[in-house]
């Protein structure tokens, strides 16, 4: 009998698009079982006026509970967003640690703790999601469930250098290894991990991929997460996403190549160092002058924390600056839109794009690298310029242009290259691209953390079947 999956994570799928990786790959799950998913509502109240509010959606069930203005402000913009995001990115610079808004962090762990125990049955599988909550293993543990347990992290885990600037990182992490199956994007994500816990915590390491500690063993592995490619490949021919193409067409006429960059608002994205390097392409090279377009697409994302309004303010800067240092009456260069687009015409534009630059300064995955190799036509592909620290770049090294996002004057060459590279060598780098994001898509990823975490299920046949 297939066992009920519980997927738990901080943002849930209900009345909403199930688009994006953690959306997709566990709406889809919890159909095909008839899961439960437990998070937040997306509601915030000046007190809790429910606990868990429960409905159903196309089979599956939904249990989710609002926070408070307290624990928004503690758990979530806080502790979540100012002291994990930062040192997860590798920004201990950007962190701030406050013991209040930690401890808002654990008690709302405890409390979604409390609020799923009682719902949960003996043979679930229970699958918890990201940064949000580390100690949840730990505290559902305590409450008594002795079941199967998987924990995913969707960003990096950094040295143990980095992460020990955490003041409560043994808290975390000992939460963690309260799971029995530890999931990462990369492997260089769990060799950090595995590093941290045997000199932290004092773990064997029996195997890369075996932890032992207090005499429970824990399998941590890299399950790189993707993207439903299929579909991509399908929506990116869609009316809608005609639709976009057209109306880009105008500025694009019929000589200026289309470079496109896709990210939330975040600087772990390195929006501005690529700014930097499109200047600097058009500094060195002024036949490129009114030939190439590059639109930069960002709509702005946790507004509330001030390291996102500086910079919103740093962008809007040096988008003006190239703009009016090397635009024209009839061109202008850096078209940088603060907005979010819909899947298909995000399709559409990944489509059109003779370049996409995807280059976090440090990102857990990155799916729009990974959108963009789905929505090519492998007759006329693009070409990916990825970073070499987007977890991506495991998997998409041999078919991408790998840059460097601190070094802006090989990112300037490196996009010129890109512009000029001949089909041959496009096609050849997209078929390497296009096998890596088609063979281990979201299906793959799932089926294999899920095949890890309970052994009767034959990730093979599940993948087939799918
Ligand atoms: P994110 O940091 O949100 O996710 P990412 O992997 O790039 O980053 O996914 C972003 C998603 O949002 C993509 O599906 C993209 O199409 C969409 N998106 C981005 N900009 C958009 C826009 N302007 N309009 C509409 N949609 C937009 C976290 C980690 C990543 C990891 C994922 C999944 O930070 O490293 O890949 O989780 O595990």
């Amino acid at each position: 009998m297939t066992r009920r999956l519980v997927g738990v994570s901080n943002r849930t799928a209900a009345g909403g698009p199930k688009a994006g990786g953690l959306a997709v790959a566990l709406w889809d799950a919890l159909v095909q079982r008839k899961g439960l998913w437990f998070g937040w509502s997306g509601e915030v109240n000046e007190q809790l006026r429910r606990g868990v509010e429960l409905f159903e959606e196309e089979g599956v069930e939904f249990a989710v509970t609002d926070l408070t203005d307290k624990e928004h402000d503690g758990y979530y913009l806080g502790y979540a967003n100012r002291s994990l995001w930062p040192v997860l990115h590798y920004r201990v610079d950007l962190a701030n640690f406050d013991e209040e808004e930690y401890s808002c962090y654990r008690d709302v762990n405890r409390r979604f703790a409390k609020l799923l125990f009682p719902r949960l049955r003996d043979d679930d599988l229970v699958w918890i999601h990201d940064y949000h909550f580390f100690p949840m293993a730990q505290d559902l543990r305590d409450l008594g469930w002795t079941g199967k347990t998987g924990f995913f992290l969707h960003v990096p885990f950094p040295p143990p250098e980095i992460f020990k600037s955490v003041p409560n990182h043994r808290a975390l992490t000992m939460g963690m290894c309260a799971s029995d199956v530890i999931g990462f994007q990369t492997v260089s994500d769990r060799d950090n991990f595995a590093k941290y816990c045997v000199s932290e915590l004092k773990a064997e390491q029996a195997s890369p991929e075996l932890l032992q500690l207090n005499g429970r063993e824990i399998r941590i592995r890299a399950y790189p997460i993707g993207i439903d490619a299929k579909e991509f490949e399908r929506i990116a021919e869609e009316e809608e996403a005609r639709n976009a193409t057209e109306m880009i067409n105008p500025f694009l006429g019929d000589s200026r190549a289309l470079i496109l960059g896709v990210d939330r608002m975040d600087y772990s994205k390195g929006i501005p160092n690529r700014f930097q390097a499109v200047g600097r392409l058009l500094d060195n090279e002024p036949e490129l002058h009114g030939k190439i377009a590059y639109t930069q697409i960002a709509p702005p994302s946790r507004e509330k924390v001030e390291e996102y309004q500086e910079l919103r303010e740093q962008l809007d800067t040096l988008a003006g600056r190239i703009n009016g240092d090397y635009g024209d009456l009839d061109w202008i260069p850096i078209r940088y839109l603060a907005r979010s687009y819909g899947r298909e015409q995000l399709a559409g534009l990944y489509r059109l794009a003779r370049v996409a630059l995807v280059t976090p300064l440090h990102d857990g995955m990155n799916l729009v690298a990974k959108e963009f190799v789905a929505a090519q036509n492998p007759e006329d592909p693009g070409v990916l310029v990825l970073s070499q620290f987007a977890g991506a770049a495991e998997q998409l090294k041999d078919g991408a242009l790998l840059v460097n996002p601190h070094d802006i004057a090989n990112m300037a060459d490196t996009i010129g290259e890109a512009l000029s590279m001949p089909l041959s060598e496009r096609k050849r780098r997209f078929e390497k691209l296009s096998a890596s994001v088609f063979g281990q898509d979201i299906a793959w990823w799932r089926e294999t953390f899920l095949a890890d975490l309970d052994p009767t299920i034959d990730a093979a046949e599940t993948i087939a079947a799918h």
